[in-house]
């Protein structure tokens, strides 16, 4: 490896960092509860200051931006390893780390810990898949339960819950891309105010109480990560099948987001049915999926690249250049 590891890290993230595939063996603890506590310690220790609305500068001159990546190791290993390598110097990571693929728990810890060795280049936001209640139903939580005793397995799901509770929402590039798992919220007034969302996430009951200020924020919290771009869509929102309170969003919706926001595009992932790529709203928003051959959907995973230079390309798993000037 290349990249030399930020001081201060505990021994066992630097060896797990080194070699994850040692530790993804099937019904194997890949860490300890001793150990999850730690990331989990760590982790809020250096997200509760980060806002939930990311303006990325400094190591994020350029940036390798990463969709859904659902439980699938070799994908996320294949994505970071430019980063490794010093090809690219910084990360950020749409969300749904969890859930579908076989190796949730450590596509999750590997991505944390790389976090926590190197705080300032990558950034993890939270998806739709980062919920326990969603975890119940697609996988994440059968995996914790054959790899955890009955009484770990409690103190597991509160662990893993708080991780999720402090990842940040929504970012802008340097490039003036605006990053969110899924799209952009019916009533948000300015991006701003997600910055007024709390971390942990939970704490938005306590701080807005049941004021009318909770019936504005808790669905931006909730929409940030489940609403979807519909094409040739005329109003601007309409309720979507995906349940009460999310919705699909239009190209004006997005047009008005970007000038009022001064940015470029929305990049965003969601929909696996979307495949890996898509470019809508003459390319106002990009959709990304970066996850290996995922059901019959995704045929081919991608990810986007920023560079200093201005230039932004699709890439694949392994970085090959894909599409210039997206
Ligand atoms: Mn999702």
């Amino acid at each position: 490896m290349l990249r030399e590891f930020e001081s201060n890290i505990p021994h066992f993230i630097e060896n797990f960092i080194s070699n994850p595939l040692e530790y993804a063996k099937i019904r194997t603890q890949p860490l300890s509860i001793d150990e999850l506590r730690q990331i989990k310690d760590l982790f809020i220790k250096k997200q509760q200051y980060i806002s939930n609305n990311v303006i990325l500068g400094g190591e994020f001159q350029d940036v390798l931006i990463v969709g859904d990546t659902h439980g699938f190791l070799k994908s996320t290993l294949r994505i970071t390893k430019p980063f490794l390598n010093k090809e690219v110097n910084s990360l950020l990571f749409l969300g749904d780390y969890v859930d579908r693929g076989p190796h949730s728990l450590i596509n999750l810890l590997y991505l944390l810990s790389l976090y926590l060795a190197w705080p300032k280049n990558i950034l993890l936001l939270r998806g739709n898949h980062e919920d326990l209640s969603i975890n119940g139903r697609y996988g994440f939580k059968e995996e914790l339960k054959t790899l955890y005793s009955a009484e770990e397995y409690e103190e597991i799901e509160k662990i893993i819950e708080e991780i999720y509770e402090y990842m940040s929402l929504i970012a802008i590039t340097p490039h003036k891309s605006i990053a969110v798992h899924a799209g952009i919220p019916n009533n948000l007034e300015s991006i701003k105010d997600i910055s007024q969302i709390p971390k942990p996430h939970s704490a938005i009951v306590q701080k807005f109480s049941m004021s009318k200020k909770l019936l504005y924020f808790y669905p931006i919290l909730e929409q940030l990560r489940w609403n979807d771009p519909r094409k040739g869509q005329k109003r601007d929102f309409i309720p979507s099948n995906r349940g009460d309170g999310f919705y699909f969003y239009n190209q004006a919706v997005v047009e008005q987001f970007l000038q009022k926001n001064n940015a470029k595009r929305v990049i965003r992932s969601h929909e696996s049915r979307r495949g890996g790529y898509d470019n809508l709203f003459n390319g106002k928003l990009i959709h990304i999926f970066s996850t290996e051959p995922y059901f019959e959907y995704v045929p081919t995973a991608y990810t986007v690249y920023e560079t200093k230079d201005g230039q932004s390309s699709l890439r694949n798993l392994d970085f090959q250049i894909e599409e210039n000037n997206i």
